[in-house]
């Protein structure tokens, strides 16, 4: 097709890593197979007027029973690495106890599956899929389940550490956080506003939890945690001193709580939060940020577009914030988020100005649009050159960045919006399971064999 010619971009070094990124609950269907125990998600999508229009994952892309037909595709796309999550419910039907050989089973094809079509596997082992019992429990509102997540780490890392040699322990700490248990609109449908807090220590001591269980199961293996991190803005008519602190404040809830931590082993003083205790009130334990700061391998980032804030309009209420509108008319993805590509270089070099030596390497682990159905997405062509100029443009002012991964691979349930968003360079037909490459596909495919030439 016309539109598959690759737009210039700069080039990448031979062993930069090429890969497309999905989720298990998104794709994999099979909900309710060989013993897997119920996740939040398949709780909340029950719940009426939760998901648009009713949709489920129950069925998803089939992925459970098609993984050899999408292994096929990321052959022909010629993916270094692929994404996936693991679904703690499959392998831990209640989240702890006795593992579910066939549910772990699924995985070890998975990844046999992969390493055979020359595809480096790279499981997450949190994509929000909760197992329910543990939820019924507190989930991430209590400290146990930061625990049970290091027991459950352990189980998966002991099975697939002899071929898996990349790990990502948690994706998008702070959106489980706030969609799931701040505002209620992910599963567990919790809204607990600022009481939400809890869910992103626990989360943060079950990944240090994990990262000691992965070191132990494959002492040489990579272990990352996948952050959605987002350059705060201002409009153009900001007033300097109230919007700059909204700013800060932003900053510090959606980055600084989650990227402190593991890679300073403190916390960002959260007094804009009314929370003037660097303990919290008896959340966070002597240790744990010990526990937390555990070296990384890399920080995976998943990037979609800036946030724009102003100072609060009533300052005594709830937020030290009120987000805003870009004044600028910049192209919009079917989700109406707004294409930002400058905003990736902005996010990196800040990263790296603020950690110094202390950033480890960088992996963008999510990026991508939703684009309108059919297979001429010209504008995911359009989204993906501009984004991945913008991470050269990083490279060049010295981030140390190894890898991209789009999202998504397949057309998948987009949590609250089901099906009406498709975030694919394979086309899904959900009535029939047909997959069919579109326009994107054909041009990443001549992308990553051009960077290989
Ligand atoms: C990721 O979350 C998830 O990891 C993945 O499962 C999901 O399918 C994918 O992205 C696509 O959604 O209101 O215009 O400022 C992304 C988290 C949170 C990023 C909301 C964009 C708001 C855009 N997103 N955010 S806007």
């Amino acid at each position: 097709t016309t539109s598959a010619e690759p737009n210039p971009l700069p080039r990448f070094p031979a062993d930069f890593v090429w890969g497309a990124s999905t989720a298990a609950y998104q794709i994999e269907g099979a909900a309710e197979e060989e013993g897997k125990g119920p996740s939040i998600w398949d709780t909340f999508v029950r719940r009426q007027g939760a998901v648009r229009d009713g949709h489920t994952g129950d069925t998803a892309c089939d992925h459970y029973h098609r993984f050899g037909e999408d292994v096929a595709l990321m052959r022909r796309l010629g993916l270094d690495a692929y994404r996936f999550s693991i679904s703690w419910p499959r392998v831990l039907p209640t989240g702890e106890g006795k593992v579910e050989a066939r549910g772990l089973d699924f995985y070890d094809r998975l990844v046999d599956a992969l390493l055979e079509a020359g595809v480096e596997p790279t499981p997450t082992l949190f994509h929000w899929d909760l197992p329910q019992a543990l939820e019924d429990e507190g989930g991430w509102m209590s400290r146990a389940t930061a625990h049970r997540f290091g027991e459950y780490a352990a189980a998966v890392a002991g099975r697939l550490g002899d071929r898996v040699r990349r790990w990502i322990t948690l994706n998008e700490p702070f959106v489980h956080m706030s969609f799931g248990y701040g505002f209620g609109v992910h599963a567990p449908g919790r809204a607990l506003l600022l009481d939400a807090l809890p869910v992103a220590h626990h989360q943060l001591l079950g990944h240090g939890l994990a990262v000691a269980a992965i070191r132990a199961a494959a002492p040489d293996a990579q272990v990352l945690i996948a952050n959605n991190c987002s350059p705060v803005r201002l409009r153009s008519d900001a007033d300097a001193a109230t919007d700059r602190q909204a700013a800060d404040a932003y900053d510090v809830l959606h980055n600084r709580l989650f990227n402190d931590p593991l890679l300073t082993g403190a916390y960002p003083d959260l007094g804009a939060y009314g929370q003037p205790d660097p303990g919290w009130g008896g959340i966070v334990r002597d240790g744990d940020l010990d526990v937390i700061a555990a070296p990384l391998d890399g920080l995976g980032i998943n990037y979609y577009n800036p946030t724009w804030v102003t100072a609060p309009a009533d300052p005594a209420g709830g937020l030290p914030f009120d987000l805003a509108e870009p004044e600028q008319a910049y192209p919009r993805t079917s989700f109406d988020w707004p294409v930002v590509p400058d905003g990736l270089t902005e996010l990196l070099v800040g990263l790296k100005a603020r950690y110094g030596t202390a950033l480890p390497p960088v992996w963008i682990t999510e990026n991508g649009c939703s684009a309108p159905a059919g297979l001429e997405d010209r504008t995911r062509i359009d989204y993906l050159a501009g984004h991945l100029d913008a991470v050269a443009r990083a490279r060049a002012q010295g981030v140390d960045v190894r890898g991209y991964f789009t999202w998504s691979l397949l057309d998948n349930f987009e949590w609250a919006e089901g099906y009406h968003q498709r975030f694919g360079l394979v086309e899904v037909d959900f009535a029939t399971q047909a997959r069919t490459p579109r326009a994107s596909f054909e041009w990443y495919r001549a992308l990553i064999a051009s960077q290989k030439s």
